[in-house]
């Protein structure tokens, strides 16, 4: 019997990433809802992002994507991070919003539009080498909407070769993470549309290069945590981009749409020694469309530390002796007495102990935050995708 107190030094542990865009107004291709207070820079999305971390203890850092959070210094960037209690974590490359790449950036039959894409990621890696980032991480647009549009063969090809020069450029420490999604914005074929396109890709770069799993990138019905488990047992597991999905990419708060599911991603990562291990990053990957942010990403980092306490609370021992015994209802009902367990209680009062308010969305809520900015950012040009 695992009890909440044997689990409190293994939940000590986590640390979830926040995306800089989760800050700035986001939406759909029909409408983006731009609302009061968003950040209208680099340096008010860190602002914003401190104050996840503040009052939950469980969100330290702060993912870029570059170009959409360029600033003049990133040692200034740095500082302010630090400043605020956080610090600057994975730096996302974005080579979906520029013309030149609406056939491909990597993957590209022109050779000027690759290398374009390719000099892109070397920015990228020297913004790591100013914030001292340890990962680079490359999710790609390309792919194409048609049978015959492209050679399908030849794509891979150019993909991998315009990696390997990426990969190249890496520093002692970093690391390249390759996420794969099997549609949108290409609709026919994605150039890295699994994880067993990107393991492909990243076995042949080598060790520096790890697979970045999105739990919004997967067909429906696709068993995720097999995937995390396959990914850990290869030593390939990178990172996480945590979000919900009922229909498509929906980028909306982790746990939100299925919290059994999120539960299970979470067991298998224990189970697979991906827990506590600084080679697995945990990361967001949503976008607030019509909540407000910043008690969104509240809401979301807590989504994962209440699946995680009842991930830690499984009985291992009785699931394995049930495994063991081919007791196959015993097996199935440790894993359900961990995930219906309410964690809620004893989680407010640890929070507490540690100096933590025990219901964070409340004292965020009560804390003038939001009134402030929205008060205070007025004029500019706020953060999004052109609200
Ligand atoms: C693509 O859908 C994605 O998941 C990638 O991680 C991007 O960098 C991110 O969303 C932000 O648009
Ligand atoms: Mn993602």
């Amino acid at each position: 019997m695992t009890t909440f107190s044997d689990i409190t030094p293994e939940l000590e542990k986590q640390a979830i990433e926040l995306p800089s865009w989760a800050f700035g107004n986001s939406g759909t291709r029909f409408k983006v809802f731009g609302q009061a207070g968003v950040p209208r820079d680099p340096f008010e999305k860190v602002s914003d992002a401190a104050q996840v971390h503040r009052h939950t203890g469980l969100a330290p850092s702060v993912a870029l994507h570059i170009p959409w959070d360029t600033v003049d210094s990133y040692a200034d960037l740095a500082k302010h991070a630090e400043d605020n209690g956080v610090r600057l974590g994975t730096i996302n490359s974005n080579t979906f919003q520029d013309d030149d790449y609406k056939l491909g950036s990597v993957t590209h039959s022109d050779p000027r539009i690759r290398q374009k894409a390719i000099d892109h990621h070397y920015r990228c890696i020297d913004v790591m080498n100013e914030t001292g980032s340890r990962d680079l991480k490359i999710w790609l647009a390309d792919g194409t909407n048609y049978p015959g549009q492209d050679d399908i063969r030849a794509r891979q090809d150019r993909l991998a070769d315009s990696l390997s020069q990426i990969y190249a450029r890496l520093g002692e420490g970093q690391r390249l993470v390759l996420e794969y999604k099997f549609f949108e914005p290409a609709f026919y074929h994605t150039d890295v549309p699994d994880w067993g396109t990107s393991y492909a890709h990243t076995v042949a770069l080598g060790e520096k290069a790890y697979v970045c799993l999105d739990t919004g990138h997967h067909a429906p019905g696709t068993n995720i945590e097999f995937i995390v488990a396959q990914l850990l047992r290869l030593g390939k597991l990178g990172s996480f981009d945590f979000n919900s999905r009922f229909y498509a990419d929906d980028d909306l708060i982790v746990g939100a749409a299925d919290p059994f599911q999120l539960f299970r991603i979470i067991y298998e990562v224990i189970r697979g020694g991906g827990y506590g291990n600084p080679d697995v990053a945990f990361m967001l990957d949503q976008c607030h469309n019509i909540e407000k942010k910043i008690p969104g990403q509240i809401r979301s980092v807590l989504n994962v530390q209440e699946m995680t306490a009842r991930a830690l609370l499984v009985d291992t021992d009785a699931l394995r002796r049930a495994q063991q015994e081919g007791d196959v209802l015993a097996a199935n009902g440790v894993l359900m007495d961990a995930f219906y367990t309410d964690v809620r209680p004893a989680l407010a009062e640890w929070r507490a102990s540690r100096g933590l308010p025990a219901d964070p969305m409340r004292a965020y809520a009560e804390s003038g935050y939001q009134q402030r900015i929205e008060a205070e950012r007025v004029g500019g040009t706020q953060a999004g995708w052109g609200a």
